[in-house]
Formats: structure tokens, sequence, C-alpha cells
């Protein structure tokens, strides 16, 4: 099934640079509508449980530690094939793997301070937009 919507957060890497604005440009210029929308700071324990998926992994504490270590755009995007087209306008989590034109190209720095989070499925966009949005703040 193809979903109209994705999740995204704008890192604290980007937004410690003052890119927030040439990036939610960037997304509205690339046709997604904004559906919720809000500046915050995710403690420890929120970043944990945001990406428990990678406990796993070498560098799940590196990953917990920088996306708590300041403020983060988090928003619900709307548009047609959004979790894949949202993927493309980011690009891949490597900045030196990322495309030409791509959001993680122009303002990621490493694989760890990638700028950008991307959905990577409908139903974890579905998940992800819960995690920070109740029902009454999606317009
Ligand atoms: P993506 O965000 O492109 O879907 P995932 O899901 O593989 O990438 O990884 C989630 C997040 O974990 C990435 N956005 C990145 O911040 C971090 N990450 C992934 N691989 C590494 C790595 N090798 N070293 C440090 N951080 C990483």
């Amino acid at each position: 099934m193809i979903s109209n919507k994705t999740f995204t957060m704008i890192k604290p890497d980007a937004v410690e640079k003052g890119h927030v604005g040439a990036i939610l440009n960037k997304i509205n210029v690339s046709g997604f509508r904004i559906v919720s929308m809000k500046m915050t700071q995710m403690s420890q324990r929120d970043a944990e449980l945001f990406y428990a998926v990678h406990k796993e992994r070498p560098f799940f504490g590196e990953l917990v530690s920088f996306m708590s270590r300041g403020p983060i755009v988090a928003a619900i995007l709307e548009k047609e094939n959004a979790v894949d087209d949202f993927r493309t306008l980011i690009g891949a989590t490597n900045p030196e793997e990322a495309a030409e034109g791509t959001l993680r190209k122009q303002f990621a720095t490493s694989m760890g301070e990638n700028a950008l989070h991307g959905s990577d499925s409908n139903e974890n966009a579905e998940i992800e937009g819960a995690f920070h949005f109740s029902v009454r703040d999606m317009f």
C-alpha cells in the first residue's frame, strides 16, 4: 500500500547550524505538506525509546546522546508516496554516498550527524508520528 504520510526530524546538528529554514523550504518546494510540526528536545530516554530497534547496534550510545543533545524539529509530512519520496529527498545515510541535490548531501557531516531522519516504512511513519504528536496536533 502506498501511504501518503511520513515522519521526519531535523536533527540537533542541523538545528545548531541554523539550517531549519533552508531545510523546511526544500521540503515545501518538493511538494510535501506539513501536517504536524514542533521544535522539541528529546530526553535520553525518549531517544532510547525512539531508536529501540537499533539498541544492539554498536553506534546506539552515540546515536542516543547525539539525538538528545539539543533541540530537533519533528514533523509529519504528507505527499503521495511520502515515505519513499522523502527518503529520496534526504539521500543516503552516509552523506558521502548521498546524491547531489539531496538534503544530506547539502547539510549532513557524517553517518551519525546526518541532519535529518526520514521514516523507512509506512508502519514506522505511523509509529514515529504517534511518538511525537497526538491526533489533535495533526492538521
Ligand atoms: P537512516 O536514518 O538513513 O534510515 P538507519 O536507520 O540505518 O539510517 O540508522 C538510524 C540512524 O542511526 C541514522 N540516521 C544515523 O544517525 C545513525 N547511524 C546509522 N549508522 C551509523 C553509524 N555507522 N555510525 C553512527 N551513527 C549511525
